[in-house]
Formats: structure tokens, sequence, C-alpha cells
């Protein structure tokens, strides 16, 4: 037993119970003292062998760490072994590009039960590992951070260049840039799918030549899980999900294929695992066209037909994918014959993280996970047929709005004007007493602005710079002293998508003087996810407390070893609006848990301790609430983003669980995912209560059920979305046992309160404000205002009824989309007012602030 007393309670119980086995003392693993372990910088490929001994299934985990703070950095990998004595294992993985900065690194190899019944690892060895030696890997290229390919370069273009403007148009003219080919010409494209093994991206093979690009096909296949290699899956990164686009490729079918399965592919995929594809395929019995969608490594749709007609003499045709990610996310297949019509043979439905999909997992800079382009295979020919593309394009398509529905009766004509201030990455803005508007950018500046809004004009402008380096700063908001000379600034900030981004970087600090010069940090310590979920919004209360919008760690509620998004457990303060007197003597605002960072990575399982500090819960259950506003009848409406990409799950409950039990056990089976993913849901509009329960889990406080839980067998709590859409989203999760009621108060347990309205499908509904102006002789006063960000982004307009309770009219607010007159919005993200009744909203990717000014009319 010496070996398991090191191990910990829970690893000894283990050992005493399989003693009678004979061979548990000796579950372990090992590096295999192999001189062969390499790391090389360059390639950033890690090989490593190991040893172990299980007595039955396990989990062998490998993990890279800077050997300073212990922090992993990206790369890991986890393989379930079956039982065995000294068995070997050669762990291959690919490291993030942090490991061109490291001369050292600390490997760490962990052996788990599969189904993680042990809050410890059965044996851990570490290496120190010297990287000094190595050349600095130092090139430019792309490897996104979150990633569908962890570490793995994506293109050798700069992540920014990867997405592309529309309307997109390659003939082959050299001209384009991107992506090189053999001879160093640019081929246009801007990305390539990674494969799991070599080199995807193989110039040797491709010839820009005449106007055409000449690819020379290898064998190859992305079908399944275990095989994903093909050369050359060229693409370009698409601005979705907030455009509808076509995309087009036109190519000669070579001659003399035969019938090998040779092929050319139209694709749009997330991964090697996710994508959907068209194919001119070659088979025994002639060319043929092919439809494929794979999810989650499996083919769950393969189509083929004979092509209705015969290919011209010059062998050219056409591919099409008609790409929708409004509501659901449709993609339509279609292909022509020479210069005839289209014919569309698929429609499909596809995962909203091919589309892109819940924004705030994907990299910054990249700005998309969807990548679109084409790739061929020889299939099982030993020919490398040549394939001749001619011309690639992405265009962009018109989007039927919802007709505009009938005004409230009397209502008079709302209209504004409209202008523009450029900003570079605004996220947040708000108006102070001395009537300037201060905007916050993503990186810590602060732009003070004075406005004519009526002549749309400038006064002045002036900028600031926090020091708050390298952190990502989200929320601002004036501190309530402002009038009386106090003139300080709040300001919410993290390290959330940092290279070196923290379990519990969520700060507030506040900066005062005339250049905001004066900082202190009066809050820390906050959660952090590994996305974008982070501190946002801040906003004092009326007696002086702080309300802080906070974003939860995990896509649903769960943890699950196996998604690399949304990594860290839900924490005490996680997934909340949080509530700080800040301006009481003696606040405490250290809110670091006294669970290392290392423990919570390790187990996944947050303490449940709540930091010892003055920030409390003021109502939970919300996923990643940007933004709420407090209304003149004295209720708090908020928005709140819900699951977006189909890759989150909620806790799972332990046998015989109670309301108020604990349900913090992560799970560790991939075969046991299906059981508690939760499919995509509405983004919301809430009436924030004290008190109250939202529906996103957080086992750290023992909140297991989402949503209503599903308390019958029929559907259960169905709500109506905007009355103008006509449509009603169901808030049960019908993968609890039915009888699961909604939480309830049991054991100071906050209980569940309904959205207001459901808003739709991957909104991203984040700013909102309560208008407070009278212009329109008072029409728009008290309608609530809330950003879309994502899908169909615009200003929505919500009338709610006298009470406050309930949404009786909705529309787009005018000219915040191009049919409603407007300019198109791109990511408008925070919104404000002024006491003239101007609105100005952040638009984060347009690089501007749009200035609502109301048209007079009489009264
Ligand atoms: C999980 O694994 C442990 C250790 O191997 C074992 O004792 C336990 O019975 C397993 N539990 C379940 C629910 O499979
Ligand atoms: C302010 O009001 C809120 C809501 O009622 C309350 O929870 C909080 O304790 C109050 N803060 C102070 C400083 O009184
Ligand atoms: C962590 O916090 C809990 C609750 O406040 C306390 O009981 C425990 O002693 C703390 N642990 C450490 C290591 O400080
Ligand atoms: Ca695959
Ligand atoms: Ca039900």
């Amino acid at each position: 037993m010496m070996a398991g007393v090191k191990l910990g309670l829970g690893v000894v119980l283990v050992c005493t119970f399989l003693i009678s086995f004979g061979s548990a003392q000796n579950e372990r693993a090992s590096f295999a003292q192999s001189q062969g372990d390499t790391i090389d910088k360059d390639s950033r490929q890690a090989t490593f062998a190991c040893v172990y001994t299980a007595t039955r299934q396990r989990q062998l985990v490998l993990k890279f760490k800077r050997t300073n703070n212990g922090n992993l950095i990206g790369g890991f990998r986890f393989l379930t072994v079956p039982a065995g004595t000294n068995k070997g294992v050669n762990f291959r993985v690919t490291l993030s590009t942090e490991i061109a900065n490291l001369n050292q690194v600390e490997v760490q190899l962990e052996l788990w039960p599969t189904n993680g019944s042990t809050s410890d690892a059965i044996s851990r060895v570490k290496k120190v590992f010297d990287v000094s030696a190595t050349s600095g890997g130092g090139s430019g290229g792309c490897t996104p951070k979150p990633s569908e390919f962890p570490g793995k370069s994506i293109s050798t273009l700069n992540c920014k260049n990867i997405m592309v403007d529309l309307p997109f148009n390659l003939n082959f003219n050299g001209k384009s840039g991107g992506l090189k080919d053999s001879t160093g010409v640019g081929t246009g494209f801007t990305a390539y799918v990674p494969a799991d093994k070599g080199d995807s991206y193989q110039r040797r093979h491709l010839t820009v030549r005449n106007g055409a690009l000449v690819v020379t096909s290898r064998a190859g296949t992305w079908g399944g899980k275990s095989v994903n290699m093909m050369a050359n899956p060229l693409s370009v990164g698409l601005p979705l999900p907030n455009r509808k686009l076509r995309v087009r490729i036109d190519f000669a079918v070579p001659k003399g294929l035969g019938g090998d399965n040779e092929r050319l592919c139209l694709f749009l995929g997330a991964t090697i695992d996710d994508y959907v594809q068209i194919c001119l395929i070659s088979k025994p019995n002639g060319l043929r066209y092919l439809v494929e969608k794979e999810e989650n490594g499996k083919i769950v749709m393969s189509e083929q037909s004979k092509l209705s007609g015969s290919l011209p003499g010059n062998r050219k045709m056409r591919l099409q994918l008609m790409i929708s990610a409004f509501e659901k996310n449709t993609v339509v297949a279609s292909y022509a014959l020479g210069n005839g019509g289209f014919r569309k043979v698929v429609t499909t439905n596809v995962k909203g993280l091919i589309v892109s999909k819940d924004q705030a997992t994907i990299d910054p800079d990249t700005k998309t996970r969807s990548l679109c382009g084409f790739v061929t295979s020889a299939g099982k020919s030993n020919e490398n047929a040549k394939w001749v593309v001619d011309d690639f394009e992405v265009v962009r398509m018109e989007v039927k709005e919802t007709p505009a529905p009938t005004k409230p009766p009397g209502e008079p004509e709302i209209d504004f004007d409209l202008f523009h201030l450029p900003v570079t990455l605004p996220v947040s803005l708000v108006w102070t007493p001395d009537e300037t508007m201060l905007v916050l950018t993503s990186q810590s500046t602060v732009l003070e602005f004075k406005i004519n809004a009526e002549r749309k004009r400038i006064i002045s402008r002036k900028k600031y710079n926090l020091p708050l380096q390298d952190r990502l700063s989200l929320g601002i908001t004036v501190d309530p002293d402002w009038a009386k000379g106090q003139k300080c600034i709040w300001v919410s900030h993290s390290k959330a998508y940092n290279a070196d981004r923290k379990a519990n970087s969520g700060s507030i600090s506040r900066f005062c003087g005339n250049n905001f010069q004066n900082a202190k940090t009066v809050i820390w310590g906050l959660p952090t996810s590994d996305s974008a979920h982070a501190t946002n919004q801040i906003k004092f209360m009326e007696n002086g407390s702080l309300l802080i919008a906070q974003g939860g760690n995990t896509g649903a509620g769960g943890t699950a070893f196996q998604y690399g998004a949304f990594y860290y457990p839900e924490q005490p303060l996680s997934a909340a609006v949080l509530i700080a007197p800040v301006q009481r003597a003696g606040f405490k605002g250290n809110c670091t848990p006294n669970q290392s960072e290392r423990n919570l990575d390790e187990t996944r399982k947050a303490s449940k301790a709540k930091p010892n500090c003055d920030v409390e819960v003021f109502a939970s259950g919300l996923r990643n609430i940007w933004d709420f506003d407090f209304h003149p009848n004295g209720r708090i409406y908020a928005t709140d983003n819900a699951v977006g990409s189909g890759r989150a799950t909620h806790p799972k409950l332990p046998k015989g669980w109670k309301p108020g039990d604990d349900c913090n056990e992560p799970i560790t089976r991939s075969d046991d995912l299906s059981k508690y993913i939760v499919v995509d849901r509405p983004d919301v509009l809430l009436e924030l209560r004290k008190g109250r329960y939202y529906g996103h889990s957080n086992p750290s406080r023992n909140e297991c059920i989402r949503d209503a839980g599903n308390p019958t067998r029929g559907v259960d709590a169905r709500l109506a979305g905007p009355p103008s859409e006509r449509r009603s989203y169901a808030f049960e999760i019908t993968s609890y046992p039915v009888g699961t009621q909604a939480q309830g108060n049991e054991k100071g347990l906050f209980p569940y309160k309904e959205p207001l309205l459901p808003l739709g499908l991957s909104k991203s509904a984040n700013g909102i404000i309560a208008y407070r102006g009278n212009a329109f002789c008072g029409a728009m006063k008290g309608d609530l205002l809330v950003a879309y960000y994502s899908v169909g982004d615009q200003i929505k307009r919500f009338k709610l009824n006298n009470a406050g309770t309930k949404v009786v009219f909705d529309e787009t607010l005018r000219r915040s989309t191009k049919s409603t007159g407007g300019e198109e919005m791109n990511n408008p993200l925070s919104i404000a007012q002024d006491d003239d009744g101007n609105i100005y909203v952040a638009e984060y990717r347009n690089a501007r602030i749009s200035v609502f000014v109301p048209k007079s009319v009489k009264c």
C-alpha cells in the first residue's frame, strides 16, 4: 500500500477495494525514461513515450505547463487506455505557439479513472523538459486561440487576414495574395484546414496559371474520426453568422477519371469532424454528385446520385453552397453543368458551430471559425488527377426581414437622423453628468467626446490610456459622486483571451483625476472563463452598491473534460449578477478563491467556499449576462446569452439526487456526453430580481437544474417569443428525468424565474437601455432597446405593458438596419442615451459609434 498513501483518501479507498484483485497498488503511469522524448519548437510537435499499469480502463492525461507559474500552455491530450501491465503508449501532441517563448516546460502525466469518481489522479508524475536548445519558432501564421484545432496553425497569414470581405472573388490572376502556390504566387485563399497528422497545406501541388488554379490531387479523406488527412483544403474565413452567403466554385472535371472516388468538394466546416460538403465524384458507374455532412466525427448524411445531364465539351461545372444562419442554420447544396442553371440537391441544417455561433468562443483576431473552400482527393486512384479551378466567389444575399408589425395605436412616426463617430474596438459607453460621453475600448483606452448631436458634430475628442496593459476591458461606469466633483470612472477588466489567461483574473478598478491617472483596484479575483465570458458591465444602484454582470465559465453549467472551450468549472461567483457595497468603509474586495488555480484545473471541480470578500450573488443562473439597466418603473431589465454552438452540457445528477444536493462531478467519458448535452437555446430578455435564479446551472452553488427542468412528459414551460415573430420556445430540458421540477428555494437556493421574453437563437442580445427620452411625444419612453450582436445585427425595440411585466410590442428600431433605412450595423454591442434622448450604439466590428438623433414630431 505504500504507493497508495500519498494519493489521498479517495484513491486509498479504491486501492483497498481492489486489493482483492491483487494488482491495484501498482496502478500508475510513468515516463518510459526514453531519451527519445522530444519537443520541437518550430513544428511545435511533442512526442513522449510513456508506460502505465492499470487494472481496468483508465484515462491517461499528458499536460504541458509553464515552470514559473504552473499555468497550462495550449496542447494537452487525453487517452483512454485499456487495462494492462507495463503497457507502452506514445503521445504526439501539437503545442500552442506559446512554446516559442519558453525555455523550459513542465510535462505532467496523470492516470485517472475514466468515470471521474476520484477528486485526484490515481498517479501523477512530472518532469521538467528543457526546450532552450531548439530554435525559437517566431514564424508568422495563424494559430487561433481558442481554436477548433488547438495549437495548430490554420494559415501562413496573420489571423486578422483569414476572414474575407464581401463580395469576395478569386479569378486567379496572381494578384490576390493569400496562401502561396508552388512558385510563390498567391492563390487568394487565406486558410487551410489542418490535418490530424502531417501538413495539409502542400504548396508543391498548387499552381496559379492563366487565370486558373491547378491542383494536383492526392489521396486522402476526412470521413469519420480516425483518419483526417486531405491535401490542400484551401479556404477562406466567412463572416458568419450574421450574413446570408452564397459560395460558388467553377472548375473543369479532369479527363480520364477512373471511377475510384476521385473528387472535388466545396466545403463549409469548423473542423475535420464537423462540416458539410458537395462533391463531384467519379464512381464506377460514372460521375455523380455527393453531399456529405459530418458531425462530431460521424458521417450523418451522405447522399449521392448521378448528374442530371452531361458535361459540356469543356467539362466545366459549378458547385454552390447557400448558407443562412438565421434561426435554423441552413445550407443548400446545388450544382450546375457548364453554364446551365443550378440544380438544388440537398437542404440541410448544420450545427451552430459550423456557422460561428457562440462568438465568445472564437479567437478575437480570426473572428470566425467557419472555413469555406474546396479540396480535391485522388480517392483510391493511383493517378493524381489535375483539377483546374477557374473561379471561387462568396457573395452576400439579401435577407427578407419580417414585415414591420402594426404600430401601437396613436404612435407618431418614429424616425432618426443617423451619424457616426469612429472608435476602434468600442465595448462600452456612458454619459457623464458633465455632458460628455466616455467610450471604453477593449484595449483599455477611454475616449471622451463632447458632441453636438443635433448638428451631427464632434466638438472635442480626447483619449486616455488606462494603465491596464494586456487586460481585456469590457465595462465602464461613472462614480456616483461625479457630480460632486469626484471625477472617477470604474472599469471592469480581466485576462480572458490572453495567452496566459487566468481563472480568476476579473477585476474592477477605479480611475480618478484629470487623466484618470490615479488607479485603485477595488475588486479582484473574480472568475474568468477561458473564452470571452468575463466580468462585463457594471452599474451603481441608487444606494451606492455596485452591480456587476459576471459571465459564466461553462457553456451550460456542467463541466466536461472533452470540450476545449469553457474549460473551467463554474465557481461560487461566476454566472451571476454580483452586488458589492464598494462605498462602505472597510469594504473587502479580494475575491480570489483559496483553491489554487492548479487544483481547479486538475480536478475541474470548483471549491464551494465563497471567497471571503464583500461581493455577493445578487441574482444567479445567468450564462453570460452582458448588460442590464434600471427602469424608471423601479425594475431592472437584462439580457442573457444562451448556448449557441451545440457543445455544452448541464451538470449530471448523482443517483438519488434531491434539490439542494451536490452535482459537481465533471463529465469524463465521451460516451456520457450525449446524456447531458444542451442543444442551442434562445437568448433572453429578463427582469432581474434579487434572490432569483435564471436557469444557467452552477454546481459550486448546488444550482443543478437548468431552466425549467422537466416536470412533465409533455412540453413544459413554453414561452412566446417577440410578438412580431409569432413563435415560442420551450424552457424544459428533456435530458432530465420526467418529474424534475425547476429549482425551488430548498436549502437556501434561489428559486427559478422564467425569462420575460425569449428573443430567438444566437441573437447575442447584449447592450440594453430603458429609454428615458421624451422624443416622439413620449411614445418611446420606458421602451427597452436591445443590441443584437450576432444574428440579425440591429437594435430591437420592446414596449412593455404598464406593469412592466410583459412585452406587448416589438420592432426593429428604425434605421438600425439597411431595410429600415439605416446603414448596416456590424456587431452592435453596447447602448447609451443622453439627456436629450439621443441614442448611442457601440458597433464593435464597424469600429464606430452610431448616433440616433430623434426627428422631431408635432404632439
Ligand atoms: C468508477 O471507478 C471506480 C474506480 O475504478 C470504481 O470503484 C467505481 O465503482 C466506478 N463507478 C462507476 C459508477 O462506474
Ligand atoms: C442596496 O440595495 C440592494 C437591493 O435592495 C441591497 O441588496 C443592498 O444591500 C443595498 N446596498 C446598501 C449599501 O445599502
Ligand atoms: C478556504 O476557505 C474556507 C472557507 O472560508 C476555509 O474553511 C479554509 O480553511 C480555507 N482554506 C485555506 C487553505 O485557506
Ligand atoms: Ca472527420
Ligand atoms: Ca417535459
